[in-house]
């Protein structure tokens, strides 16, 4: 199903059969009693290097995620949904924080991290390159998009490495928050007048499928999955987790008044879930490698915005190295 650089992971980043000798009895048994993998423990290499693949990942999304509602922010329709909404998006930079400081446990430094990210080496979340192009997508974003995020998040609360565990259980309440309103803006909209509706329900066509493909590959074309439900950082299959998505979310769209853009979606009481159409996912492998409507605006965006935040990276630098040198240094005391 991959056929291109899509298709041909880094294999160095894999965990291999060399890779699996450096799992320790230690952490095997530590695993198998359901702990906690703290930072300072023993941890197979591969183990430690898939988090900080799949946290930074995790991380870059928050803070590109800011762009596509904060696109909104200086035209929200009230003073109000402004407020909401510049809270909600300084959320997801907190979010972005906690990530970046729990990849920072593992190791890793976080310029490198964002450099990864500017040079296209690291991935973001496929969702964040679809277009704001009205009030209503500030809606669907928070319903849909922030309701996927819970439903892979909730059972990242149990992620076997503690310092992510403990960050999603913070993130999973917020987003909990930015789901019901963005529920909320839907359900205005949808009992507003009959063009309210028509621009909710246009944003929830749009961002139907596109919503779905945040899960990842299915399960079959997942080279990831496998070896960290293993190691219990994925509690879940991609499909499981989009599977629980669509069957929580189809009776929120009939509250709303809305349809979903899926002719095939029906209960199936024999698999108690429902079934629902074909995902294309090649459309999902075509945005993952930057040909999705906004990955050049958004790259963009970001790289100016870590230029232009260079002074502030600075000061804090310089003072946080004034307050740690010991005192009196550097003024003369004996
Ligand atoms: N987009 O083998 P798998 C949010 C990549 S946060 C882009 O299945 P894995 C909050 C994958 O990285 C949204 N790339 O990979 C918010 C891998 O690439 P690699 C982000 C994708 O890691 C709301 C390759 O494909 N959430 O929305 C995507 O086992 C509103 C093969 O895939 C997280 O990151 C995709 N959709 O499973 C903010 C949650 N799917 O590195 C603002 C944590 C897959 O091998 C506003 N992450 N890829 O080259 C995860 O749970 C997992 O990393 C998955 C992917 C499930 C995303």
């Amino acid at each position: 199903m991959y056929g291109n650089d899509f298709s041909a992971p880094d294999q160095s980043r894999r965990p291999g059969p060399d890779q699996a000798a450096d799992d320790d009895p230690t952490f095997t048994a530590l695993l198998a009693d359901e702990g906690r993998v703290e930072p300072r423990d023993a941890m197979p290499e591969a183990y430690r290097r898939t988090l900080v693949r799949q946290i930074a990942q995790h991380a870059h999304s928050e803070i590109i995620g800011m762009q596509p509602e904060g696109n909104w922010i200086s035209r929200a329709p009230s003073l109000r949904r402004k407020a909401i909404l510049m809270a909600k998006v300084q959320d997801e930079a907190g979010h972005g924080l906690y990530l970046y400081a729990a990849a920072e446990t593992l190791g890793a430094d976080r310029a490198d991290l964002l450099d990864q990210l500017h040079s296209g080496r690291q991935k973001y979340s496929s969702i964040f390159n679809y277009p704001t192009l009205t009030w209503a997508d500030v809606g669907a974003i928070g319903w849909l998009v922030d309701g996927a995020a819970i439903t892979n998040q909730v059972p990242l609360c149990r992620c076997s490495y503690g310092p992510y565990a403990r960050a999603m259980v913070r993130v999973c309440k917020e987003e909990s928050f930015h789901q019901r309103q963005g529920f909320e803006i839907l359900h205005t909209l949808s009992h507003g007048t009959p063009a309210q509706k028509r621009m909710a329900q246009d944003a929830v066509d749009r961002y139907w499928w596109p919503s779905l493909m945040m899960f990842g590959p299915p399960d079959d074309d997942s080279p990831n999955s496998a070896q960290s439900m293993a190691w219990g950082i994925k509690r879940f299959s991609n499909d499981e987790l989009r599977q629980r998505f669509i069957d929580m979310t189809v009776p929120q769209a009939q509250a709303l008044g809305l349809t979903l853009p899926d002719p095939e979606l029906r209960w199936n009481e024999e698999r108690g879930h429902y079934d629902h159409g074909t995902i294309d996912f090649t459309e999902l492998f075509e945005v993952i490698k930057g040909h999705g409507p906004c990955n050049a605006e958004r790259m963009a965006h970001r790289r100016k915005a870590h230029d232009d935040g260079a002074w502030v990276r600075e000061a804090a630098s310089a003072y946080a190295a004034k307050h740690a040198a010991p005192a009196g240094a550097g003024r003369g005391v004996a």
